[in-house]
């Protein structure tokens, strides 16, 4: 595993990069004609909305090309798959843009959501919709002599329309209306985190790097698709476990799931291993909006059987020797890809705080 220093480094040079991303989306809005306050609210935008995460998808992209390589990347590929990770990361802030909107979050990334700053409001619908202009703009600009636009297109468009997929359900199974715990399962649970989560988060990263590479066998996007996955599904379920249990200055977000009635990893953990005593509970606190009721549902969330903090412990150790199983199995010679790919991506996600 890299050390401290080297990821400090890699991240450092691939931030590097979003200044001339930046600009080149700034010069295309000036050379339109847009008047200096449109250009001024764009660049507030971008920066608001797409460095300050953890940018692990988009690190992910330059790493996954580096491993396949099996070598370091020119400075010419190296800025090529680093703009291929800002896409992600622009993909990211268009969904969490909006996401933070639909969901009445209050915080992110340490800061108010965009949305709850009063300039901004419901400009922030458009807002989102231009940081995901911005992808298509820059895949044009330096990607469209190459074989592959195509499918860097496809993987653009089909992981985009599977994560709105994914958010749709995450939102109807949330009544904030009608609270009816009986409409939620674990199997329910599972469609909405990897439609809502794992392709965009996990496989996206991957198949651009593998198409930048030249694999065209589609075997081999199977096989990573298969792994990535449910690489997905266990990081929606850490974020679901976070929401409740993370201080908010550690994860820089203020969870609301139980306010919002959401179909959580914790809640179906509580209904599924629960006494009736505590459905009951659940059933007269859960998706009501005052912190009182919040507190009561935690308090149960810790409380035996249902015991979230030991059972996610649990579950987090199996899925890492699930993932790790899966990785092994790959066959490296018949698909081209590298166990390693995968390994570095679950290390960066692997017992996560924030
Ligand atoms: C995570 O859900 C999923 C997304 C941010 C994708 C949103 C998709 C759209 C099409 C807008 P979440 O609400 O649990 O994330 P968080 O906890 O970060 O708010
Ligand atoms: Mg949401
Ligand atoms: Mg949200
Ligand atoms: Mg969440």
């Amino acid at each position: 595993m890299a050390t401290k220093e080297a990821k400090a480094a890699a991240r450092a040079r691939f931030e590097g990069v979003f200044d001339q991303i930046a600009d080149e989306l700034l010069a295309y809005t000036k050379g339109e004609g847009m008047p200096p306050e449109a250009v001024k609210w764009y660049k507030d935008s971008l920066y608001y909305n797409v460095p300050g995460g953890k940018l692990n998808r988009g690190l992910s992209v330059v790493d996954t090309l580096e491993i396949l390589k099996g070598a370091a990347l020119t400075e010419d590929e190296y800025f090529r798959a680093a703009l291929l990770g800002w896409c992600i990361e622009l993909l990211q802030g268009f969904f969490l843009v909006s996401d933070d909107l639909m969901d009445a979050s209050i915080t992110r990334r340490g800061q108010p959501c965009w949305y709850r700053q009063k300039h901004v409001g419901n400009i922030a619908i458009n807002d989102s919709f231009m940081l995901e202009a911005a992808i298509y703009h820059l895949l044009k600009k330096h990607f469209r002599q190459e074989k592959y636009y195509v499918d860097l297109l496809e993987l653009f468009h089909e992981t985009t329309f599977q994560t709105t997929l994914g958010q749709l359900i995450d939102l109807i199974t949330a009544d904030e209306h009608h609270v009816d715990l009986s409409k939620f399962s674990l199997e329910k649970h599972h469609l909405i985190v990897v439609y809502k989560t794992a392709f965009y988060s996990f496989y996206l990263p991957v198949a651009l790097a593998m198409r930048v590479h030249g694999i065209q066998d589609e075997d081999a996007y199977k096989a990573a698709l298969n792994i990535l996955i449910p690489m997905g599904e266990y990081f929606q379920v850490q974020d679901d476990y976070l929401d409740a249990y993370a201080p908010p200055e550690v994860l820089g977000k203020i969870g609301t799931d139980i306010l919002d009635n959401k179909c959580s990893w914790n809640v179906n953990i509580a209904l599924k291993y629960g006494t009736p005593e505590q459905r009951k509970i659940l059933d007269d606190n859960y998706g009501k909006k005052d912190a009182e009721s919040e507190a009561r549902v935690k308090a149960i969330y810790s409380q035996e059987p249902i015991s979230i903090p030991e059972r996610f412990e649990k579950y987090e150790k199996e899925s890492h020797e699930r993932l790790t199983g899966l990785i092994n199995n790959i066959d490296e010679e018949k698909t081209g890809l590298k166990r390693d790919v995968f390994t570095s991506f679950l290390d960066k996600v692997y017992k996560r705080t924030k």
